[in-house]
């Protein structure tokens, strides 16, 4: 049986951190656990890229920019929706996550999503490392693992290529 899946090491590799702005109080917070994973798993300071935009509706479009650009190993998307009274939680929340997903797909490198759709404030926070763990170090760990499969399927084209 041949099993292949991503180490989590992440020494060598280069990171794109895309974050928004809105609800900076939750986003700052999974951006710095984001970056806390990445370094505690063997990542260089001056290879974390971080790129912010307004809010989470525009993170799709940036992040495919990022991801395009060829720069990275990995980009990861951090941004925070809370609902509020009006529908708009909703579209910001379903248009940022089909975003990600599309980019996800397109990409050459790995792509992950720590976004956060919560009810309320004190949810969000809870996730953003007070209580219930932080969604940007859960990011950060999956595109550390998703990076090292597809760095090995790379390889692995390379060497047949080769023979
Ligand atoms: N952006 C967020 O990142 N989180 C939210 O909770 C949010 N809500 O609820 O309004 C939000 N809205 C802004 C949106 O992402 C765009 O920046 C805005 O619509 C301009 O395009």
């Amino acid at each position: 049986m041949n099993v292949h899946e991503g180490t989590l090491i992440a020494t060598g590799l280069r990171f794109g951190l895309v974050v928004a702005r809105f609800n900076s109080l939750i986003t700052d917070q999974l951006l710095a656990g984001a970056a806390d994973t990445l370094r505690r798993h063997g990542a260089a300071d001056a290879d974390l890229d971080v790129y912010r935009c307004p809010g989470t509706f525009e993170l799709p479009a940036l992040l495919r920019r990022v991801a395009a650009s060829g720069r990275h190993d990995a980009v990861i998307a951090l941004g925070a929706v809370i609902r509020g009274g009006t529908p708009h939680f909703d579209f910001v929340a379903a248009e940022a996550t089909k975003g990600v997903a599309q980019v996800a797909m397109e990409a050459a490198c790995a792509v992950s999503m720590g976004i956060l759709t919560c009810d309320t404030m004190e949810q969000a926070l809870e996730r953003a490392g007070v209580k219930a763990g932080n969604k940007g170090a859960e990011a950060a760990a999956a595109a550390i693992e998703q990076a090292q499969v597809l760095r090995s399927l790379a390889g692995a084209r390379r060497a047949k290529g080769a023979r």
